[in-house]
This record gives structure tokens, C-alpha cells and sequence, in this order.
């Protein structure tokens, strides 16, 4: 536990992001409850062995303490070793995360299919063309059948996915020939997600397997059910359902708050009720009602991933990321906050009583003691969505005094992996090949994928930004989801202007010819599928080898707390990207299992894990990691030197 005391004394800025702070130092009328931040340091010393991953509860001979550098402690009283407590124990992750995942998916699913039959009359099919790309996934017949036809053959498709028990599910076959040959030859094509999932738990049980690399086959199994099923379920439904994105300027920070508006804020993960309360935010009925309070009109913004949905189709404004939920309601200018699912802290009750904010739980998967719980219902959607605004209205003259910071940034959401394909290709050559030859020339050097959480275990943001601001330097394209795109879009880095304020000149000579900025908004975390699915067609395009391991692409979660960011990196690591974590890795007390996800993996599935808490050196690594696959594909030669010469990039800096 040394470590522990070392952080307890150091005491780290709580977040670099100028309107959080300001909030931060306001509200210390929050007690007893406070912030994450109060929290964490009442919680120090935290516990050295969970911390390490070498803590075990799967049985009540247990809790066990399992260390392999402590004579006395090297065997739990069941005689497993550290390796596989650290390898249950992140697997039991992986499937948490995957079980979020999917489960949201799932939720999509069931309201796809009530849409589809006329029982859930708010919804709509908005995307036909993705209907029909999906159908012809599934084998579902298109011919002149009608729209709602296959559409409710689509969703009965898409709900038996989650539960296939023989496998593998249909998804798979949108990665390159070479990674599902792979897969199939390592036994790691997934089943249902429902089932993989329930096998990690049965495998983690006390008492079945203890083989840390086996236990890993399972995990890899979960995790790829995850990212190419429930995932990509859950974001290809959601865009038939409610559109595909498509580039869009939003705004972001909790500076977007209105101290004369009705301030409706949304946060957790699911778009089905944020996409409805959106439409009634909008409605001429409601505004006037707002006005008859003396509101100048509505003004809806959201945290965490349910905004990223809304705020990726529709623009709508994101108050911030995962460390700002807290923030948001102690503006005191938030009139009423729903949530739904996954990362909404326990404390939002209690500190929404501090002010005259209804916080209100909408999923009966998450009730919160002291909040008001409102069922949301697929059949009756727009009403309820009606009744939470409503109830907005009904507080505004409540409010008292409110502290809304004014920072806010705008920026550019809504790259989906289509809206790329058409940005670079164009109207009538949609296709990924400009991308693909930029690589090969080298004025881009790679593909990052920056995603997950923030943690108050490190500054908020900062490793973020400083990650993403080093790759874009570097010519490194970065494709972001979740909270990390926001602490970058706060940051500024997802404006077109970016390009030249922060790109190398090689990646900021693409970007200006295209028109985006170094840094794409590609959604929520389910919507870490987009990756999978831009890598896969990158691949398909040619020229930088035939299968995902081959690519300079490389994933990272510099700020991540969640399980579901476990899930999500090993779904990459399975999938052959090396992916690292930053703040703090779930194994690190385990020699052999770490080395195996850090090292050995790479032989299994072209992917691997790392783990760097320094964002500058993460950077090197990443780049380094990338250098590497394009010496792999012949590619350190030739027109690159020309294009970083001295002279050159002298020229187009000063150009
Ligand atoms: Ni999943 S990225 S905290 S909300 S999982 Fe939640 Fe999106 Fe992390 Fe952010
Ligand atoms: Fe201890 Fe083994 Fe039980 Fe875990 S499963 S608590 S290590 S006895």
C-alpha cells in the first residue's frame, strides 16, 4: 500500500478545465456528500491489493489476499495463485462492461421491433438505406416487401443475436477475411453476448477456471460479442432509428446552461428517451408554456453518452463529461435532470436537494434512493418525455440563486464511419481510399482511437487533451467516443481550425483540403463500434495490409474508470489494435497475467494491452507502436522522408 500514501500526500489540480473549476471552487455548500473528488480523498489510503487486482471475494472462505511476493500470502484458501485472481477478476469486467454494453442494446432492440410494429408510435424508421444494409447482414429478404416488413424481421434478427447460443454472431463477418480466419482458428468467434457473458461468470466461479490464459479466451469471446454485437447492434439500430450522424456543430461546457431558460438536462447512455424529450423541448406548445413562466424558452442539454447520441444527430449542447454530472447540478441552474443508465453517481440525488432540481430516475435497471422515479415507456414515449419537461417548467420559478460558469466551445460531432467514407471520397466515390493513401504517403501516420472515461484519480481532462494534442502534433488522426471527445471538444480540437492551430502539417494539409478537424467525434461508447467498423474498411481499401493488426492504428483510455472501458479495450486488443490504459491497470499485482496481456497476447490476436500514466510518454509509445507497423508494411521509406524534410516542413509551417 505505499503507493496509496504517496497519492494521499500529492495533492493533483481536480481538473484543468476552467469551468469545472469554477464550480469546484463554488460549491462548498455540498456537505456531506461533496464531489467525487471530497470522496476520493476520504477514501485514501485506498486498498493496495484491490488496487493490484490480487483481492478476491468469489466465496466466503474467502476474502482472500493473493501476492506472489508475500511468502504468506502467495495461495487464496482455495490454492489459486495471483495470476488467476487478477485474470477472474478481469474477466468478470470484461463481462460487466459487456453486459452494459449489451444490454442497452438489447433496449434498442426492443423498441426497434415495437416501432416496427406500429406499437411504438413516437419512433420512426428514419435511416431506409441502413435498414436495408443490415437486412442483407441478416439474410433478410428485401425484394418489394414494405419498410415495417423488414424491419420487424430485422429486429426479431437483431434480439435473437443477443441470445444465439451456437454462433458465430453475424457481425463478425464485417471484419477482414484474415481477422475472422484468425478468430476462427483460436476458437474466439463469439456466440450470443448472453452467453459469453454467462460463461465468464460461470469460468470465474470459485473453483472452475483457473488457467489465466484460458480464462482469457473467454474473456476475448465476451468482449468481441460486445464490440461486434451488442455494440454494433445498439449503434446500427440507433441510427436506423433516429438517423445516421453526419457532420454537425454543437456546442459544449457547462457555459451552455441558461440562467433564462428552462435548463432540461439528460444524462446516462440511452437515446430512446433523450431523442423524445428532445422533440418536446422543441415543441411550440412547450416553449410557449416556458414563456408563460417567465422562461425565455427551453434549453435542453446533456453528460455523459445519452448527450453524445443527441448531441451527435441533432447538435444538441453537451454540458460535459462524466466528472462534470455533479458540476452541472451545482450551477443551481438545472430545473430538472433525468438519467437513465451506467455512470450516473449515487450522489446526484443528494446534492440535486441541495438546490430546487428534480432529479429524476427513468430505467427501472437504476433507481437511486431519494430520487423520483418516472417508468419510461417505449408505447407512450413522447407523453412522458411531455411530463418530465413539464416538470422543468413547473420548477423554473423555484430556482435560486445560480452560479453557471461562462466557459463553452463549439464544435464539429457526427463522424460516423459513412460520413468519413463520403467526406474524403465524395458525393459519387464514397470511399476510404484518400484516407488510405495519406497513410501510405505519410502525411498522416497513423490512427488513434482516444476514448472512455474521466477518473478523479488523475486531473480531469488533462490526460486527454495533453494525449491528444501530442498525436494530432505527430500527424496522428484521432477518432474519439464517450467523455474523452468531450474534454477535447472543451479544448477546442474539434474545430475545423484546429487543423492548423494543432496538426502536424501532413495531417493538417488533409484536414484543411477535406474540411474536418484533426479530432473526430464519432460518438458514444457504444458507438466504439464505428471504430471497428472504419478500421475494417480501411483494411478493405488496400494498401496497408490485409487484416486490423497491420494497420499504424492504436487505441487508448487515458482517464478510464469503467468496466465498460475494459470491455471495450480487450474487444480492440481481440480484434489486433494495441490499446492502453492510463491512471491505474486492473492487474498490475499479478506478474504472469500481466505480462501476458501486455506481451504474450500480441501472438494471439496481433493485439495487446499497455498501461502508461504519463500521457506525453503514452503518446511516444503509441507513435512508436505505429512507426512499427509502418516499417511492418514497407512504408518507412520513400515519400515519407521527402515529406518530413526539414526544409519541408519549414516551407508549410510558415504557409
Ligand atoms: Ni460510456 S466514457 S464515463 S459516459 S463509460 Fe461512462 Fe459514456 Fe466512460 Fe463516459
Ligand atoms: Fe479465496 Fe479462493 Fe474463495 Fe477467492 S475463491 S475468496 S481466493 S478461497
Amino acid at each position: 500500500m505505499p503507493d496509496e500514501k504517496k497519492t494521499k500526500k500529492e495533492e493533483i489540480p481536480r481538473s484543468v478545465d476552467p469551468a469545472s473549476l469554477e464550480v469546484l471552487a463554488e460549491c462548498t455548500d455540498l456537505q456531506p456528500i461533496g464531489t467525487s473528488w471530497d470522496r476520493l480523498k476520504k477514501q485514501h489510503p485506498q486498498c493496495g491489493f484491490g488496487l493490484k487486482g490480487l483481492c478476491c471475494r468469489h466465496c466466503s472462505m474467502g476474502p482472500c489476499r493473493v501476492d506472489a511476493s508475500k511468502e504468506k500470502l502467495k495461495y487464496g484458501v482455495c490454492g489459486v495463485d495471483s495470476d488467476t485472481v487478477a485474470a477472474r477478476h478481469f474477466v468478470r469486467m470484461i463481462a460487466a462492461g459487456a453486459a452494459a454494453h449489451s444490454d442497452h442494446g438489447r433496449g434498442v432492440a426492443e423498441t426497434f421491433l415495437a416501432a416496427a410494429k406500429g406499437e411504438a408510435k413516437d419512433y420512426k424508421i428514419k435511416d431506409q438505406q441502413k435498414l436495408y444494409g443490415l437486412a442483407m447482414d441478416f439474410g433478410v429478404e428485401i425484394g418489394d416487401r414494405a419498410v415495417e416488413d423488414i424491419a420487424i424481421e430485422v429486429g426479431e434478427k437483431s434480439l435473437g443475436i443477443f441470445g444465439e447460443q451456437h454462433g458465430p454472431i453475424p457481425f463478425l463477418k464485417r471484419a477482414p477475411l484474415k481477422r475472422q480466419a484468425l478468430w476462427k482458428e483460436h476458437n474466439m468467434e463469439p456466440r450470443g453476448v448472453d452467453r459469453e457473458i454467462v460463461e465468464c461468470m460461470h469460468r470465474t466461479h470459485m473453483g472452475v477456471d483457473q488457467d489465466p490464459e484460458n480464462l482469457m479466451m473467454q474473456g476475448n469471446r465476451a468482449a468481441l460479442a460486445d464490440g461486434w454485437g451488442g455494440s454494433m447492434l445498439a449503434t446500427e439500430l440507433q441510427d436506423i432509428m433516429f438517423g445516421t450522424p453526419q457532420p454537425i456543430l454543437g456546442e459544449c461546457n457547462l457555459g451552455v446552461l441558461k440562467d433564462d431558460e428552462v435548463n432540461v438536462v439528460i444524462h446516462g447512455h440511452e437515446p430512446t428517451l433523450s431523442e423524445m424529450v428532445m422533440v418536446v423541448c422543441q415543441s411550440p406548445e412547450m416553449i410557449a408554456k416556458a414563456k408563460a413562466v417567465g422562461a425565455k424558452g427551453i434549453n435542453l442539454g446533456g453528460l455523459c453518452c445519452s448527450a453524445n447520441e443527441i448531441l451527435m444527430r441533432h447538435g444538441v449542447a453537451n454540458i460535459g463529461n462524466f466528472l462534470q454530472q455533479e458540476l452541472a447540478l451545482a450551477t443551481g441552474a438545472v430545473d430538472v435532470m433525468t438519467v437513465d443508465v451506467q455512470c450516473i453517481m449515487s450522489s446526484l440525488a443528494q446534492i440535486a436537494s441541495c438546490f430546487h432540481t428534480k432529479f429524476i430516475t427513468t430505467n427501472y435497471r437504476a433507481k437511486i434512493k431519494g430520487a423520483q422515479h418516472i417508468q419510461f415507456e417505449e408505447h407512450d414515449a413522447e407523453n412522458i418525455a411531455r411530463q418530465i419537461v413539464q416538470m422543468g417548467i413547473d420548477n423554473y420559478k423555484n430556482r435560486g440563486v445560480t452560479k453557471i460558469p461562462k466557459a463553452k466551445c463549439n464544435m464539429i460531432a457526427g463522424f460516423s464511419h459513412e460520413t468519413i467514407n463520403y467526406l474524403l471520397g465524395g458525393v459519387y466515390r464514397s470511399s476510404y481510399k484518400p484516407l488510405n493513401e495519406n497513410i501510405i504517403n505519410g502525411r498522416i501516420r497513423g490512427i488513434a482511437g482516444v476514448v472512455g472515461c474521466n477518473n478523479p484519480k488523475v486531473t480531469h481532462d488533462k490526460d486527454h487533451i495533453a494525449l491528444v494534442k501530442e498525436l494530432i502534433a505527430n500527424n496522428v488522426i484521432v477518432l474519439q467516443t464517450g467523455c474523452s471527445a468531450l474534454a477535447c471538444a472543451k479544448e477546442g480540437l474539434m474545430l475545423p481550425e484546429a487543423a492548423s492551430q494543432f496538426a502536424g502539417p501532413g495531417l493538417a494539409e488533409v484536414c484543411e483540403t477535406v474540411g474536418i478537424p484533426p479530432v473526430l467525434h464519432m460518438g458514444s461508447c457504444v458507438d466504439n463500434s464505428r471504430i471497428l467498423m472504419a478500421a475494417s474498411a480501411v483494411v478493405k481499401e488496400g494498401g496497408l495490409g490485409d487484416d486490423i493488426c497491420d494497420l499504424p492504428a492504436v487505441g487508448a483510455a487515458p482517464e478510464w474508470m469503467s468496466e465498460k472501458a475494459i470491455s471495450i479495450g480487450q474487444y480492440f486488443v481481440a480484434s489486433g489494435v494495441y490499446t492502453l490504459l492510463g491512471t491505474t491497470f486492473p492487474t498490475l499485482g499479478a506478474e504472469g497475467f500481466t505480462d501476458f496481456l501486455f506481451n504474450k497476447h500480441e501472438k494471439l490476436t496481433g493485439g495487446m494491452w499497455g498501461f502508461e500514466p504519463d500521457p506525453m510518454v503514452m503518446a511516444r509509445k503509441m507513435i512508436e507502436a505505429m512507426d512499427g507497423k509502418r516499417r511492418a508494411l514497407g512504408l518507412d521509406k520513400g515519400k515519407e522522408r521527402v515529406l518530413f524534410d526539414m526544409a519541408m516542413r519549414r516551407e508549410l509551417d510558415a504557409g
